[in-house]
């Protein structure tokens, strides 16, 4: 009996979810850094086996004390995330509960579809048992149909998980092809990987004043060449972005241009620019002309 649906993976920033999604799937979907906000939009990722298809909403982490334009999106984006879906992951770091995770949790108040506990990072606790106490206190904020303990890097408790979903998708045939991992076009999933290298590159308030388009993407067999735009709010983080005599913007070139080759199986030749456009992470009208549009 084959089985495929719609799963949303909810919860604060940083908690792991993106990392859980491309555990399963087996392939780097969406990108994961150490800093929290770093997954910006819904991103389709398709883990396909024996069983059927599990069709993963990655999600924006939900958090509160920001006010730009980008952060209402965000928080936005993954509160509508879980209309419509089958099953909805709930993913809590171990003992590390906090009001981005109680704010998280308000966004499941009026869904429909059950929702499973996922509590993540438990290789980084040493008593075990005080994760039974923890999840029956969460379990007295929500009605959760499950809990499951794992860790998301380490791909330890992660099977048990795979198997319970399926129980929770309705039998249908497969939506995708096997081969597909994601809805997302390729150009995306380019510029998402520039944006992985600068995240990690960066620190304080500079990696989240930037997002990367990509202009142009020219496959020619052999090579693909790739004009790519790394957008920032002020003139001063275009100095940094760049670097002494540009050494840091070769790096984020250097560095990109290996994922990128991984991901297309081919050799690229990688162009950046770094521009500014005042403002733009508080701006609706360039949010949306940067890529950032509601999609529902
Ligand atoms: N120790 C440990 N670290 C983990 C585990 N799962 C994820 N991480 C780390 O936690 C950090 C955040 O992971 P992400 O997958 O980007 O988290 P996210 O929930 O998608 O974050 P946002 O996209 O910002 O909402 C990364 O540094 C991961 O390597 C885990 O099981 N154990
Ligand atoms: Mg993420």
């Amino acid at each position: 009996m084959n089985k495929c649906g719609y799963v949303a993976v909810i919860g604060k920033p940083n908690v792991g979810k993106s990392t859980l999604i491309n555990n399963i799937v087996g392939e780097k979907v969406s990108i994961v850094t150490a800093k929290p906000q770093t997954t910006r939009h819904q991103i389709l990722a398709i883990a396909t086996s024996e069983q059927g298809q599990i069709l993963f909403i990655d999600t924006p982490g939900i958090h509160t004390g920001h006010k730009k334009a980008l952060n209402k999106f965000m928080n936005r984006t993954a509160s509508t995330a879980v209309n419509d879906v089958d099953l909805i992951l709930f993913v809590v770091e171990s003992l590390k509960w906090n009001k981005d995770d109680e704010k998280a949790l308000s966004a499941l108040k009026h869904c429909k579809a059950p929702v499973l506990l996922i509590i993540n990072k438990d290789d980084l606790v040493k008593k075990k048992e005080t994760l039974l106490a923890y999840a029956h206190e969460l379990f007295a904020k929500f009605n959760f149909t499950e809990v499951f303990y794992l860790s998301a890097s380490k791909g330890k408790g992660v099977e048990p998980l795979i198997n319970s979903i399926y129980q929770y998708l309705p039998q249908s045939e497969n939506y995708f092809s096997d081969d597909f991992l994601t809805d997302k076009p390729t150009k995306y999933l380019v510029s998402e990987l520039i944006r992985e290298q600068l995240m990690l590159r960066f620190h304080q308030e500079l990696p989240y004043s930037l997002t990367v388009e990509v202009e142009s993407f020219k496959d020619q067999g052999n090579i693909v060449h790739i004009h790519s735009v790394i957008w920032v709010e002020r003139p001063i983080q275009k100095n940094m972005v760049i670097g002494k005599q540009g050494a840091s913007l070769k790096h984020v070139g250097i560095q990109s241009r290996k994922e990128i080759e991984d991901l297309l199986g081919k050799k690229v030749n990688l162009k950046l620019w770094v521009k500014v456009k005042s403002a733009w992470a508080d701006n609706d009208k360039l949010l949306q002309q940067l890529g950032y549009k509601d999609e529902y």
